[in-house]
């Protein structure tokens, strides 16, 4: 009970709504994405228009374990996204990740059934509101693009990242972090951005607000084998001063939700 939640166990999934009434509604994320019953609208589902994403952010990312995910925050606030049906400007806030113990699972979404081993979400929030903590409790508060992985090549790009997971493997105190260089987010995302799926939404922890207009690429990142495994092995659940078995966060994702009512668009046939 109180402010605490997990994915595994009396605190798991299933329990949240108990104490966060929001994850009991009826627009919850993930969903499983059912190519079958898309909207197709080409004409409104433009290509998103990204500013900022190809530049070194001056200010350094904040790369920060909080015991559900490795999650990198972003200090600058200069990268937006506009248009793709989006209706808004929105401002990229942090960076996260999601993954499973082993390949089979680990992607909140699914598409047609099938998850991948690995999603990461970029999380903005609606210009118009200020920041983050104004904008997460507002219906049209915030935007995340959600993007898939598949075991491939060895990615030097996130490498940069993993390669500091050593500073971050216990979870990080509050208002504790680890700077390290940032890298321009373009590279960190796929080359093709113009097929994707749309549905509106909820953040997929606690406190579960449905806030969230939902993309997810159709293209997916690929990384080696032995980089998920950092992200599986390296970084665990615990506080530092816990003492006697650390958990590793593998499987922090939350089971496909019911679509109810909803509709999900495509941007392409
Ligand atoms: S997600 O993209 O839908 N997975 C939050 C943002 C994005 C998603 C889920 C949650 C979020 O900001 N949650 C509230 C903030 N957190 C603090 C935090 O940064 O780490 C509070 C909390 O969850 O209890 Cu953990
Ligand atoms: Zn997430």
């Amino acid at each position: 009970a109180g402010n605490f939640w997990t994915y595994k166990g009396s605190l798991g999934a299933d329990h949240w709504h108990l104490d966060y009434p929001h994850c009991g509604g009826i627009r919850q994320s993930p969903i499983d994405l059912q190519t079958r019953d898309v909207v197709v609208d080409q004409t409104y589902l433009s290509p998103l228009v990204f500013s900022g994403y190809d530049r070194v952010s001056n200010l350094f990312f904040r790369l920060e374990n909080n015991g559900h995910t490795v999650q990198v925050g972003l200090n600058d606030k200069t990268m937006e996204i506009t248009g793709g049906g989006l209706g808004a400007t929105f401002v990229a806030e942090q960076f996260h990740f999601h993954w499973g113990a082993v390949d089979e699972r680990g992607s909140e979404h699914s598409v047609n059934g099938r998850h991948f081993p690995m999603e990461m979400h970029i999380v903005h929030y609606n210009k118009k509101y200020g920041n983050f903590s104004s904008s997460v409790g507002k219906l049209d508060g915030l935007a995340v693009l959600g993007f898939f992985f598949e075991i491939g090549r060895f990615n030097e790009h996130f490498q940069e990242i993993i390669d500091h997971f050593g500073e971050i493997q216990f979870k990080t105190q509050s208002d504790q972090h680890f700077d390290i260089n940032s890298i321009p987010m373009i590279d960190l995302m796929p080359a093709r951005l113009t097929n994707y799926y749309r549905y509106h939404g909820s953040l997929t922890t606690p406190p579960c607000f449905e806030s969230v207009t939902w993309t997810i690429f159709n293209e997916t990142i690929e990384i080696a084998e032995e980089q998920l495994v950092e992200f599986r092995t390296t970084i665990f659940e615990n506080d530092k001063s816990d003492g006697g078995v650390f958990m590793d966060i593998s499987d922090d994702y939350r089971p496909v939700q019911c679509m109810f009512r909803r509709r999900l668009y495509a941007s392409h046939p």
